[in-house]
């Protein structure tokens, strides 16, 4: 089930009653929506909210792991994105580039190890190198996990899986009746994540109440959370707002009893 959280909780009281330490969500996938938004209701380009987005991946991501998240992914760039304008993917395509040349010994001080999921071969080569080297240089750390969703789709990410299972039935590797949902799951590109694979919690800024493609699979039984709030306006309160909303709520999966984490 979801909430959306209005004006008075993401910027007051719900966040200072204090979130319960045993049950911070281990992994919190967000879809980090109304970057054009917040720019546009400035008079601003777009990409100026892109450029205050990234500052806010910095906050959050910091607020994260000091809140005892284990895996933060983030929805980045997805594989629709590609029919914006020129121009704007241009700039979208640098975004790795400054994130890396500014925070990645912020990082490396928080302990944050960034991941890249999605198809990252059909991104300009200066934009794979600065991933590359985000990866490399954050490899050692053993903290949080900063997980990027770069030019991913959940579609296409459940047919790549597929291929790959229906190649290894053609090659006599495996019997139709081996594939289940663990199966599926090790081929998605989660699997290095093993038992945090799936969001507990999936946040979506900006009022949109849809999932675009991000994370099919994997959000099964994720709770969600809505907010109204633009993502260059999100913050460490805003954070906290959402998992005192999924603390307060009993998780279910499927059957009677709440699970026991
Ligand atoms: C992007 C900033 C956040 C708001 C949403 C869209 C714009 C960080 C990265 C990034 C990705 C990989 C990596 C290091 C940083 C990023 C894109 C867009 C394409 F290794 N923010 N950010 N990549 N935005």
């Amino acid at each position: 089930m979801f909430s959306f959280l209005n004006k008075d909780q993401v910027t007051g009281e719900v966040a200072e009653q204090a979130l319960d330490e045993s049950k911070i969500p281990a992994h919190i996938a967000i879809i980090m929506d109304g970057n054009g938004r917040w720019a546009q209701q400035r008079h601003l380009p777009r990409i100026a909210g892109h450029k205050q987005g990234m500052n806010t991946v910095k906050t959050v991501a910091k607020a994260a792991s000091h809140l005892g998240v284990k895996v933060l992914t983030l929805y980045a760039f997805s594989t629709e994105n590609w029919k914006r304008p020129t121009a704007e993917v241009n700039y979208l395509m640098k975004l790795p580039v400054d994130f890396f040349s500014t925070f990645v010994p912020d990082l490396v001080k928080n302990n944050i190890r960034v991941k890249v999921m999605g198809y990252t071969d059909q991104l300009p080569a200066s934009t794979q190198q600065a991933v590359h080297q985000a990866i490399a240089d954050t490899a050692h750390c053993t903290g949080m996990v900063l997980n990027f969703a770069l030019n991913y789709g959940g579609r296409a990410e459940i047919v790549t899986a597929v291929h790959g299972l229906a190649q290894q039935v053609k090659n006599g590797e495996l019997e139709p009746d081996d594939i289940d949902d663990e199966l599926i799951s090790d081929r998605l590109m989660t699997a290095d994540l093993d038992e945090l694979r799936d969001p507990d919690l999936l946040i979506r800024t900006s009022g949109e109440l849809r999932l675009s493609n991000f994370m099919l699979w994997q959000v099964a039984y994720s709770e969600f959370v809505f907010t109204e709030q633009h993502w260059p306006d999100f913050d460490q309160t805003s954070l906290e707002s959402a998992i005192y909303e999924y603390q307060q709520r009993h998780r279910r999966f499927g059957g009677l009893a709440p699970k026991k984490s």
